[in-house]
């Protein structure tokens, strides 16, 4: 007699050990004609997240926080962590042979590894290494941000293939080195989250499908530049404090990204009349946010009438005003901005 017994982990997703290793396979496994080098340029960036945890929790024993005494393209002064992470990035990216191009908010211009005449796909690897950075000196929280594009062969310029818009993303995802170090994934199919397992040194599935929840009274903004903001803006908060709303605003936009798609709220990092583009970067930084807030039912706006996915590159380091958050959030800024 066949007395074989299902175990219950096989029909309940919550019982099941999965690492994001195992999570990318499934996932390639679920796109039968998909040759796996998008998966391998994913594991780089696991692994990359693993190793720039490792450095960031033990930089002050290692001497490594601080500047180094540089700018970089942006003008902004460069942490030494900025660049021993940029460089972990570059070199286990450089190993993936679906890698045609990388671009970073610390080089000026993109390195081109591989060009495109090959049978399989390659891609645009886009990141902000280290974003938060000047949080390393307080211990605060810090991330990677990545943005993944398709290869476009052909071009006249190899570069001409970065500057696609945020809707053509085939995936993006950021990593938070926190209280604990997550990793937030979307490849177009909804947002799943990763905790690392400091004690085996993977990264474990731990939640998928992400819902950003609506009704959270929070919004995320730095309020010292609120004199500079347009004046529909300045109309919200005045509306939002008059309601009841909560401020939190940790200066990582990592941080503040993942306490919006676990909880709720808006981040805004809006035009003023100093920078009237913003701060924050289109390509590395916006659109892979937008993406996966989207993704998780959330909104994320350029302007009132403007997806930040839809707003068309001109340059790898533009910048664009940022509006993004759960829907309901979103919309309340919205009704209060001009037209
Ligand atoms: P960085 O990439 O140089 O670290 O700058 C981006 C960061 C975001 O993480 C954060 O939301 C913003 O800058 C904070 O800027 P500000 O200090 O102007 O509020
Ligand atoms: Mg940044």
């Amino acid at each position: 007699m066949n007395d074989t017994h299902e175990h219950p982990a096989a029909g309940r997703e919550a019982l099941r050990i999965t690492t994001l290793q195992a999570h990318i396979l499934e996932q390639q496994a679920n796109h039968p004609g998909a040759s796996g080098t998008l998966s391998w340029i994913l594991s780089a960036l696991s692994i990359s997240a693993k190793i720039i945890a490792d450095r960031v929790r033990r930089a002050r024993l290692e001497n490594v926080l601080g500047s180094v005494g540089t700018e970089n393209v942006q003008g902004e002064v460069q942490q030494k962590l900025d660049v021993l992470a940029n460089d972990v990035l570059m070199r286990t990216l450089a190993g993936r042979e679906g890698v045609a191009i990388v671009a970073s908010e610390e080089n000026e211009e993109p390195v081109i590894l591989r060009d495109g005449s090959h049978s399989v796909p390659r891609y645009c690897v886009l990141f902000d290494p280290l974003d938060g950075s000047s949080n390393l000196d307080v211990c605060g929280g810090v991330g990677t941000i990545f943005s993944i594009l398709e290869f476009q062969p052909g071009r006249a310029r190899a570069e001409e293939s970065l500057l696609q818009p945020g809707a053509r993303q085939i995936a993006a995802g950021y990593v938070l080195y926190g209280s604990s170090t997550v990793f937030v994934l979307t490849t177009g199919g909804g947002v799943d989250l990763f905790v690392l397992d400091p004690g085996i040194g993977a990264f474990m599935r731990v939640e998928r499908g992400l819902r950003i929840p609506a009704g959270n009274k929070t919004y995320s903004v730095n309020e010292g530049h609120r004199a500079g903001f347009e004046p529909g803006l300045r109309r919200y908060l005045d509306w939002a404090q008059a309601h009841g709303y909560s401020s939190r605003y940790t200066g990582a936009m990592v941080g503040d990204v993942h306490r919006i798609l676990l909880k709720g709220g808006v981040f805004l990092y809006p035009s003023t009349q100093k920078a009237p583009e913003g701060k924050l970067r289109l390509m590395y930084e916006a659109n892979p946010m937008a993406m996966i807030i989207e993704q998780a039912g959330g909104k994320a706006m350029a302007g009132p009438h403007r997806r930040i996915l839809e707003v068309p590159p001109v340059g790898v380091h533009q910048r664009t005003p940022v509006i993004l958050g759960a829907a309901d959030q979103v919309d309340a800024v919205l009704a209060h901005l001009g037209p």
